[in-house]
């Protein structure tokens, strides 16, 4: 509990400490008395209650001190998210924001505007500063950001990762237990699922390339990773020609598998591992006019990449539910908030939808497609 809660609650106590043992305090003035000139102020000897009203009965004394024992404060939830402007994560504030509303706390968000560990710290430390009650955040890099997502567990704010995770993500026995869950997609599994549809669509047999962020980022490591693993299941019938990592630039994503492409002329497929690589890669495909020659996998559903799947662009979707890891991690900050710390799972994952053209107008793949504001 931080130190806002705490002088919440010595308030409450005060006041109900004081109703026990005094008595009640003169109704507040009306604003125009208080703003009564000094000559007009009740002499001393008046302010001072009269002996009896000081020992009225304790029945009367204790009622209005409950009356007036202001409400609890809201507490503060914070979401500290990858990048401003990625469809993902402005769909996870939604249900963040949705779900405080329906549970009584207020909410605030922010993050930076490269998907960057640098540059996400000082809006980790300004949460910090600002003195909210949890922080959701989605660490751009699961190395960088263990220091300072232990300075905000320090100052007493609960932490609890979402979408992403730092150090190994093992909360329990891992090298980092401090965040109190880990809230997001299950991402080794959806890296495979998204390499074993493409390399179903090319025929079991072939050449892929992936377009990644970078290094560091958990749960595009993971899709990666997934990805190598559909491939290794093949034993040699698909090979995989590269990884090249743009930056979260979808622009950065298109150059560099115009490249590939060249270089390649009889590649199979592109695991796009997040929604800017997979939406640069679909933008090279389309530049080089190869469309449903080269397969393309695309994690995450933005409208455009839907879009892109109707027109063949693209052949899956894997959907993330970035609306439920918003309103999972107020949930788990409200139980965190009320001591119950040992209700919250280390681990919370959430699933997919994975889309395709046989099922884009379910209600189901409709629902999943990521707001863009
Ligand atoms: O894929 C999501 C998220 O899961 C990942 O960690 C970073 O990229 C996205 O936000 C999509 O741009």
């Amino acid at each position: 509990m931080n130190s806002k809660w705490l002088v919440a609650i010595g308030l409450v106590l005060a006041l109900a400490l004081a109703g026990c043992t005094a008595a009640p305090a003169p109704a507040a003035p009306a604003p125009e008395e208080a703003a009564a000139p000094a000559e007009e102020a009740a002499p001393a000897e008046e302010e001072a209650a009269p002996a009896e009203e000081a020992t009225a009965p304790a029945e009367e004394e204790a009622a209005p001190a409950e009356e007036e024992a202001p409400a609890a404060e809201a507490p503060t939830i914070a979401l500290v998210y990858g990048v401003a402007g990625d469809g993902f994560y402005i769909t996870m504030e939604k249900g963040l924001r949705d779900m405080a509303a329906e549970m009584g706390a207020e909410a605030v968000a922010d993050g930076p505007s490269q998907f960057d560990a640098v540059q996400q710290t000082p809006i980790l430390d300004a949460m910090v500063s600002r003195g909210v009650d949890a922080i959701c955040i989605a660490a751009t890099d699961k190395q960088a950001m263990i220091e300072p997502m232990q300075r905000a567990h320090d100052a007493g704010i609960p932490i609890i990762s979402v979408d992403t995770f730092i150090g190994d993500g093992d909360y329990e026995n891992g090298p980092v237990t401090f965040p109190l869950s880990y809230v997001g997609s299950d991402n080794e599994e959806g890296g495979r699922i998204a390499c074993n549809a493409v390399i179903e669509a090319m025929g079991g047999e072939g050449k892929i390339y992936i377009q990644n962020i970078k290094p560091g980022v958990s749960t595009t490591d993971q899709r990666e990773q997934g990805c190598i693993e559909a491939i290794e299941a093949t034993e040699g019938k698909v090979t995989l020609v590269g990884v090249d990592y743009n930056d979260d630039s979808a622009a950065k994503a298109a150059e560099q598998t115009s490249a590939v492409l060249q270089r390649e002329p009889d590649l199979g497929a592109i695991f796009g591992t997040n929604l800017f690589s997979a939406q640069g890669a679909a933008q090279a495909v389309k530049n080089a006019g190869l469309t449903g020659l080269v397969k393309v996998a695309n994690f995450d559903a933005p409208e455009a990449a839907i879009v892109d799947l109707r027109n063949e662009v693209v052949d899956i979707v894997i959907a993330q539910l970035p609306y439920e890891i918003g309103q999972k991690c107020v949930e788990y900050s409200m139980l965190a908030l009320e001591g119950r710390e040992d209700e919250i799972p280390a681990r919370w994952p959430t699933g997919y939808v994975v889309i395709t053209r046989d099922n884009v107008d379910s209600e189901e793949a409709q629902m999943a497609i990521y707001k863009s504001e």
